[in-house]
């Protein structure tokens, strides 16, 4: 059976575990310890990041977009790109430009106001806050949160009639983190508000989401 390493509240971790709970894959979840040390996981990665495929033959495979492609390939149904070469390519953009836009701006907005110690999310005091940072950040979060928006109008998911890897992608931010931060739901998104009222209501949801979510604790 494959073997996914990945941690229980990763969003990269997590957006794997939505195309393989899409695709009915089976799988066993393997959470590492001591990654940074264990020679055994640079192994498996040697950039020692989760999330890591293991193939029945032991070959790995990392980079949580490459292991979806992988997925999409090898388990062609349900499809999670379009058909159309450029529709396949605008999904391709909306997760690339997560990847490399959308997920360092929540990990500024993150970061600039809470020490993260998994599950917890502590709540910095206001002369620790880095604030041009938090301000700076909540600016790009919400241009990209306009931008995906836009991108819902007249479409059920990101990828059309198909739910894509680009909805994957995103469901760890639009239904998680931004969630927890108290950023969504935002009446200004209606959009987004509906997918994810969709997205939260499809039984692979339930499936891959984390078991204990991170939690904000008051400073
Ligand atoms: N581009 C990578 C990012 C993976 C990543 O940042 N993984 C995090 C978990 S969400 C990780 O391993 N962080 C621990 C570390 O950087 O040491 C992917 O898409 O798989």
């Amino acid at each position: 059976m494959l073997k996914l390493y990945a941690f229980d509240r990763s969003p990269f971790g997590w957006k794997v575990r939505v195309a393989l709970a899409e695709k009915k894959v089976k799988y066993d979840m393997i959470v590492p310890e001591n990654k940074n040390e264990d020679p055994a996981f640079a192994k498996l990665n040697p950039f020692r990041k989760t999330p890591v495929l293991v193939l029945d033959d032991g070959r790995t495979i990392y980079e949580s977009t490459v292991i979806n492609e992988y997925l999409e390939e090898v388990h062609a149904q349900p499809p999670m790109l379009p058909k159309d070469p450029y529709e396949r390519a605008r999904v391709r953009m909306i997760e690339d430009t997560f990847d490399q836009y959308v997920y360092p701006a929540i990990r500024d907005f993150t970061n600039s106001q809470f020490d993260y110690q998994p599950p917890i999310l502590y709540r910095k005091k206001a002369d620790k806050v880095d604030h041009k940072l938090l301000e700076e950040s909540r600016i790009r979060v919400h241009e990209h949160l306009q931008r995906l928006e836009a991108e819902l109008k007249g479409r059920t998911w990101f990828g059309g009639d198909v739910f894509s890897l680009a909805d994957a992608a995103l469901v760890p931010a639009l239904t998680g983190s931004l969630k927890i931060l108290g950023v969504l739901p935002d009446a200004k998104y209606p959009n987004i508000g509906a997918w994810i009222g969709r997205v939260t209501a499809r039984p692979t949801y339930k499936a891959s989401a984390p078991k204990e979510p991170p939690t904000i604790k008051e400073a």
